[in-house]
């Protein structure tokens, strides 16, 4: 998510069945490690009625300073904070390094009483009572979108993670649900923190699901992707994104199926692994940019639906793998 990969997007060849992938399936990608799901260790329904926003976002800063105790004293209950602005203070940059054209507020994030999380991109200059000072200025604020994260307060490391997800539609989008690595914030820069995008998809390409990593010296276009096709846009029902993460192998699996096995001797990967530690998890719909590609001024407003994330520990032969870290 965090950079450009759109040079590597590879136009599929026509497939006939519901979930291919592209290119020659290598042995490694023919057959998912056998697991088993042992425990959930996490989950997220968005469950509740509906409202404005979703009421258990807090700022990052607000969860940094309160710790696992709100300051009231009651146990916290929620992990999610929520990104705001267009990433002038990300490290990225504006536009999160990506040239994207959405800015973040929190009012894009909401339940919608169906027990999911909707985030909505919508036009900025359709809602300018919700617009950030001065937006008239900044032409790259086309978008109104959300973003949320469970940096510094839940991380996870290897175990099986799955959101089920109705992507948007519209030339211009481009969804995510993607790790970053936890030392992000304590002085490891982007990409040595590593990247694991479970899901990515961008509208003008609606039938095609990637899958990528960033690390050191395979990042942005150079990161490790392949694709998963459906037979119909996804944002024309939910799908199921997941991966199965182990030590030094992360397997990709569209409604179950897999489509991708990285390793560190997966081509450009090169032997720097940065993917044996703890992660957070983030969801977000960006616009435009360089891989979102050409905004389309008949996308008004689109939303993502998120119905569930879930976080399982996972068995393979002997050993189990999944561990959950409550900040
Ligand atoms: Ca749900």
């Amino acid at each position: 998510m965090r950079a450009s990969r759109v040079t590597r997007l590879v136009v599929a060849g026509v497939c006939a069945t519901t979930v291919c992938i592209g290119g020659t399936m290598s042995a490694s990608e023919a057959s998912s490690s056998k697991f088993t799901k042992t425990k959930l260790l996490w989950s997220e329904n968005f469950s509740g009625k509906a409202a404005a926003t979703v009421p258990t976002v807090e700022t990052y800063a607000e969860q940094m300073m309160d710790g696992p105790k709100t300051a009231s004293g009651k146990t916290r209950t929620t992990y999610w904070a929520a990104d705001q602005g267009d990433g002038s203070g990300s490290g990225g940059g504006a536009g999160w390094g990506n040239n994207e054209k959405e800015y973040y507020i929190d009012e894009m994030l909401s339940r919608d009483g169906h027990g999911n999380l909707a985030v909505t991109a919508t036009q900025t200059s359709l809602h300018p009572e919700l617009a950030p000072l001065g937006w008239e200025d900044h032409i790259e604020w086309g978008y109104l979108s959300g973003k949320i994260n469970t940096a510094g307060k839940l991380g996870f490391k290897y175990g099986y993670i799955e959101a089920r997800i109705k992507a948007p539609a519209g030339n211009g989008t481009w969804p995510a649900f993607w790790l970053l690595g936890a030392n992000v914030h304590h002085g490891v820069d982007w990409p040595q923190c590593g990247e694991i995008d479970i899901m990515e998809n961008i509208g003008r390409d609606p039938m095609t699901v990637m899958g990528t990593i960033h690390g050191p010296g395979y990042s942005g276009g150079d990161g490790p992707t392949s694709n998963a096709y459906a037979d119909a846009p996804v944002s024309d029902a939910f799908h199921k994104y997941a991966v199965l993460w182990l030590p030094n192998k992360i397997q990709w699996f569209f409604d179950g199926q897999l489509y991708q096995t990285l390793t560190p001797t997966s081509a450009g990967v090169n032997g720097e692994w940065v993917f044996n530690k703890e992660f957070f998890m983030i969801i977000n719909v960006a616009m435009g940019g360089n891989l979102g590609g050409e905004l389309d001024p008949s996308v008004e407003s689109t939303t993502m639906l998120v119905d569930y994330v879930k976080y399982y520990k996972v068995k393979v032969g002997s050993k189990t793998y999944g561990t959950l870290y409550k900040h």
